[in-house]
């Protein structure tokens, strides 16, 4: 495999001629962005075709899922060829900077560790040469922009990713299917988005389905009526892929949700079974053979009827098409919170989906007939994962103590009748973007120790630990260092806010949620303030808090908070009495690109839900492959992380599960808060006028003393964990003033971090689950 740079260089500055008529000079780095990407698919579309070929008569695995927080694709696409750092060569030898591309938005078809986490098992998936293709849908407008007003509120605006085009990907007309709905019937059109293997001619698919109205042609009608009637089906149509719901961890039933899923679940299977028949011939019996179907969550949960619905139009009877639905079907699950479980009414599903909602209720006879106390409906309420439990081979949680509580507690009842379904795939991440491509530096450093292409076998990475000593410490610290300078530069340039190298980077980056108790750091926050005015804290390294998170818009008590901090980070920050020891900046935006920014400075990682809500998390293994500490509960993977690098190199606080499970009983937040006086006066800055106070933050205030009608004081035991997690906090603080044993900590954390890779994660579903191999053409 070698890319001709030269010739890529020249059919950027060709594209940028026909396109545009602007040197490679005059361009803008929107008009750069499309030219160059569309250089590189023209270098790529061989290998494409290539792999694509061999893969026809193989058994092969679909990813369906409703997201995929892919990020910005340039640098990564270019990174992954290898060639990265030669193209940025060329291009400044004609005197442009390729890091112009910065201003690129990202693909952001995605909320949070979900949709990311589909983005990492492609990379994987491609990079280990595995025959995985993703199906999904290209929303029109991605997660919202986040900017905050003078308030310190979040505002948001439309994400238009595809104004300036979008070059990665290839729309597929002659691929258009067509998805029924009762009072229409729409287009699905295909958009194919290359997935570049790191290290390999390998180049796997993501297609994404946009809808488009049927009758365009009813456009030429003269009659005027009918003009506007034609653009309201225009319109119809394009409303159901036009935006990505913007909760994360919640779930809303929604008409249209119901439609996106249906257009994900059908157009994909159509495709699929296109294909099948060109590969394998009419004879659908056989297709659990060659094609295995991952579910990521119940989004795509849809498929299973609908691909019952198929087969039988194609003269299959329903317990045979019942049958190869279960053989293909495996279903993961990213939740334990009941409230985000997909439960859709019955009556909503049928007026939406009428076969489909027949379907499920024939599965539902089968399941209350053959297995007496299992449902998928239960009060005209379909249960989604009921539904892909039952019609699937495995289900799976995605670290080890969520599948331990989906099998004790969510799904009990399910796992006491099918235990040998229920598996574990602890997530992962990809190391090219979350350390190759963020961290150069670091990389180097690594490499310059333990040789060869790490990235590509990331245990290796264990290999550092017997070469931890004093000089790689003072190495890692200066790298550290260079890449809290470069994210000073962009909190400078983003924020007007300017910090200092020289500080303790205290990292908190994730969606803001309740569960995951951004209120419980602040709180922190707001006592060591305190502390350090009234002189009561002396030994305190200065720290930088940052945060970055978006709220979902609706998610009234999630946006108090983020003013909350806000407010309290304005009057932090203006306070000179402080100032040489404390800062708190929340980003805007906060984003993949700027994740890629941050998580390479941190040295303290913020993973701090209860012990039991967080299913794994993701960014907690970015934190670590990039060397800094947990500052975390027994919770999702921070379990696994602490296991592998050890309690004594990062800082765990808290209840654990158990002892929640304990004090539930008799939990009583307004006695921990009559009996700790710094935690009470923490606690009054959200209404005491100390900041700004508004209705929303006394209602936070409220929920956390006295609860409301619909959940008990503190649900998500912030005052139970808060003397643990400060104690824990001012612990790495003062620890980090003796720099070579903090260093010697990071280290540790990068050489544990091996198994965090989505590659080891592939390889269990792809042996485990989906029974393909690699292969290669
Ligand atoms: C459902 C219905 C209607 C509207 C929105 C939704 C919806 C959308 C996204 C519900 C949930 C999500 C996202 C969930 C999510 O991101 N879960 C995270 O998944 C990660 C990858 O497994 C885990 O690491 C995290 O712990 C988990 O919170």
């Amino acid at each position: 495999m070698s890319y001709n740079c030269l010739n890529i260089l020249k059919w950027t500055e060709a594209q940028l001629k026909y396109q545009h008529d602007v040197s490679l000079k005059q361009a803008t780095p929107q008009e750069l962005h499309e030219a160059l990407g569309t250089a590189v698919m023209m270098a790529i579309s061989d290998n494409w075709n290539k792999s694509r070929k061999t893969r026809m008569p193989e058994r092969k695995a679909y990813y369906f899922s409703a997201e995929y927080l892919i990020g910005r694709l340039v640098y990564s696409n270019l990174y992954n060829l290898g060639i990265l750092d030669e193209m940025k060569e060329l291009f400044a030898q004609q005197g442009v900077d390729l890091a112009c591309l910065e201003e690129i938005e990202d693909d952001a078809l995605g909320n949070g560790g979900l949709g990311r986490l589909s983005a990492c098992f492609l990379d994987s998936a491609a990079s280990c040469n595995l025959p995985l293709s993703g199906y999904g849908l290209r929303y029109r407008f991605g997660l919202f922009k986040q900017t905050f007003d003078s308030n310190g509120s979040q505002v948001e605006a439309a994400d238009d990713w595809t104004k300036f085009g979008d070059p990665w990907s290839y729309r597929r007309y002659n691929h258009t299917v067509k998805v029924h709905f009762p009072d229409h019937t729409v287009l699905a059109v295909p958009y194919d988005v290359p997935v570049i293997g790191y290290g390999t001619n390998n180049i796997n698919t993501l297609r994404l389905w946009q809808c488009e109205a049927e009758s365009e042609l009813d456009f030429n009608a003269f009659n005027n009526q009918d003009y506007l009637r034609a653009l309201d089906q225009k319109n119809k149509a394009e409303d159901i892929t036009r935006v990505l719901y913007p909760n994360d961890s919640t779930w809303e039933g929604k008409r249209l949700r119901i439609k996106q899923q249906y257009v994900l679940s059908s157009a994909s299977l159509q495709d699929m079974l296109r294909v099948y028949k060109l590969a394998h011939g009419d004879d659908l019996s056989h297709f659990a053979d060659y094609y295995a179907i991952q579910l990521n969550d119940t989004h795509p949960a849809m498929s299973i009827p609908e691909l019952i619905r198929l087969l039988m139009a194609e003269g299959m009877d329903f317990e045979q098409a019942f049958s190869v639905a279960q053989k293909t079907f495996s279903y993961t699950n990213h939740t334990v919170m009941g409230e985000a479980l997909e439960k859709w009414p019955l009556d909503l599903l049928r007026s939406v989906v009428p076969e489909i909602s027949d379907i499920i209720c024939r599965i539902d006879e089968k399941i209350r007939r053959e297995h007496p106390g299992l449902f998928i409906i239960q009060n005209d309420i379909a249960h989604m994962a009921n539904l892909s439990i039952y019609v699937g081979s495995y289900i799976n949680g995605v670290a080890e103590i969520h599948s331990q509580i989906l099998k004790d507690d969510v799904f009990r009842d399910w796992y006491k009748e099918f235990p040998d379904r229920f598996q574990n795939k602890t997530n992962g991440i990809t190391p090219r973007r979350w350390l190759g491509l963020c961290n150069p530096e670091l990389t180097q450093l690594i490499s310059d120790k333990i040789g060869g292409d790490f990235l590509k076998d990331l245990g290796r990475l264990s290999e550092l630990k017997p070469m931890i000593d004093d000089e790689l410490v003072n190495q890692f610290n200066a790298v550290k260092h260079q890449k809290k300078e470069q994210l000073c530069k962009v909190i400078a340039q983003h924020e007007g806010i300017q910090l200092n190298p020289d500080f303790i980077f205290d990292v908190q980056v994730k969606r803001l949620h309740e569960y995951k108790r951004q209120l419980l750091n602040a709180l922190s926050i707001v006592d060591i303030y305190f502390r350090l005015k009234d002189g009561s804290l002396t030994d305190f390294h200065p720290t930088v808090y940052l945060f970055g998170a978006k709220s979902a818009p609706g998610y009234i008590r999630a946006k108090a908070i983020i003013r909350y901090i806000n407010r309290i980070a304005k009057m932090i920050n203006n306070d000179p009495d402080v100032n040489d020891k404390l800062k708190v900046v929340f980003v805007q935006n906060y984003n993949c690109s700027y994740a890629e920014h941050i998580i390479p400075a941190a040295d303290i990682s913020e993973q701090i839900s209860p012990a039991g809500t967080e299913a794994s998390g993701t960014g907690n293994m970015k934190l670590m492959l990039n060397g800094a500490v947990t500052l975390g509960t027994m919770d999702g993977a921070n379990v696994e992380i602490v296991k592998e690098a050890g309690m004594e190199n990062n800082y765990i606080f808290g209840a654990t599960v158990e002892q929640i499970n304990a004090a539930k009983s008799s939990y009583y937040a307004r006695g921990i808060y009559d009996t700790n006086p710094r935690l009470h006066r923490a606690i009054d800055t959200l209404v005491d006028g100390t900041v700004p106070c508004d209705n929303d933050q006394i209602e936070l205030y409220h929920a956390l003393l006295d609860g409301t009608s619909w959940h008990m004081a503190d649900h998500y035991y912030l005052l139970l964990d808060y003397e643990s997690y400060l104690q824990a906090k001012l612990r790495a603080n003062r620890d980090y003033a003796d720099r070579q044993a903090f260093g010697r900590k990071c280290l540790e954390n990068i050489a544990s971090a091996g198994k965090f890779s989505s590659d080891r994660t592939i390889h269990q579903y792809a042996e485990e689950i989906w029974h393909i191999k690699p292969t290669q053409y």
